[in-house]
């Protein structure tokens, strides 16, 4: 683990730097040759975000069939009075598990350095280029604000917050990054979130909610084949990094939707019958033709299902806060403990 300090306050935790740049890798080839070697084939969505993915992903964001962007946007922009109001006059951490190239941070953090608030802004992301490319702007852009940026997955981010003072939190996990998760996941990784967090402290998640079919279906099988090449990264980054042979025009990317799970689900079709060699992992993997490879699931709920998660999860729902076409939400949480509750659970 490395840091580096700065005169104006930003600190970079980077757990990835040597000896782990080398594990993180071994994660990688581990997965591919699990996830490979299923009947069913996967490839987890968290790989797509290396540099190329990043930049592939911010492409999405900039297209206008990928609405949720500029529906948070738009959410965050009309009510970012309601979110300042939030926060107390308390020094608090602005904690942002995935927080792309910052976009959406700026519409919080420039209000909340005119209030002149004393916080951090702490985000946390597994791409090395999305918090570079954060550090270096905000830097310009709020020469006062105080960063500390973590190169870490969203569970390491979580355990860095526990071992926190006891400064109040607003977490902010935004543009629907909880979608990747599946319903048993997006609850582990909430009751962890909820253990890390002090009573009363906040969380806005931005879901996106269930919609029109043909909406959804143009928004992750766009036109211009943006998101078929972040798919197809996948395959571009085992060969890159772990020495695979794909030959991604063998390959198609797939989007459909399961309209009972609100699941919409990225896959890559082998066009052919074929034979993968990844050197890396000493193994080559079988295609037949027109057999799909899993790489990503993006969830839609209900504003039902959300207050659902929230109170099986244990938080209390404050606000649902919409873009003008009730598109997309961010949902504004907070943290309940009670002590009894908490000692009914240890006693278990
Ligand atoms: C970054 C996970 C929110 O699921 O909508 C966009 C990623 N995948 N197009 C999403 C993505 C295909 C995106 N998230």
């Amino acid at each position: 683990m490395t840091e580096t300090h700065t005169a104006n306050s930003i600190t970079i935790v980077d757990p990835n730097e040597f000896e782990a740049s080398f594990s993180e890798r071994d994660r990688f080839a581990l997965e591919v040759l699990v996830g490979l070697s299923e009947s069913r084939k996967r490839l987890p969505s968290r790989f797509m975000y290396d540099d190329e993915g990043s930049r592939l992903f911010t492409r999405i964001t900039e297209m206008d069939v990928y609405y949720p962007t500029e529906c948070e946007i738009e959410t965050l922009r009309r009510n970012v009075d309601r979110i300042v109001s939030t926060v107390g006059s308390e020094p608090f951490n602005l904690v942002e598990f995935g927080p792309g190239n910052g976009r959406k941070a700026r519409i919080l953090i420039e209000p909340l350095l005119e209030a002149g608030l004393e916080f951090d802004y702490v985000p946390i992301d597994i791409a090395r280029e999305y918090i570079d490319e954060i550090v270096t702007a905000f830097r310009e852009s709020y020469p006062t604000l105080s960063i500390k940026a973590l190169v870490s997955d969203y569970f390491a981010g979580l355990k860095w917050l526990t071992g926190q003072s006891n400064r109040k939190n607003i977490g902010l996990f935004l543009g629907s990054n909880i979608g990747n998760f599946s319903h048993a996941e997006a609850r582990i990784f909430l009751r962890n979130m909820w253990s890390s967090l002090n009573p009363d402290d906040t969380v806005i998640i931005g879901f996106d909610l269930k919609k029109d079919i043909e909406m959804l279906l143009l928004a992750y099988n766009d036109p211009g084949g943006i998101t078929a090449e972040f798919n197809l990264n996948l395959l571009r980054r085992i060969n890159r990094e772990i020495g695979g042979h794909f030959d991604c025009a063998k390959f198609r990317h797939f989007g459909t939707y399961d309209v009972f799970s609100g699941g919409m689900e990225s896959y890559l079709v082998s066009k052919e019958d074929q034979t993968v060699a990844i050197d890396g992992i000493g193994r080559s993997f079988s295609f037949k033709a027109w057999e799909p490879i899993h790489t990503e699931y993006s969830y839609k709920y209900l504003i039902s299902d959300i207050e659902q998660l929230a109170r099986d999860t244990g938080f209390v729902v404050k606000e649902h806060l919409f873009d003008s076409n009730d598109w997309f939400v961010d949902s504004i949480w907070t943290v309940h403990k009670d002590g009894n509750a908490d000692g009914d659970a240890s006693a278990c």
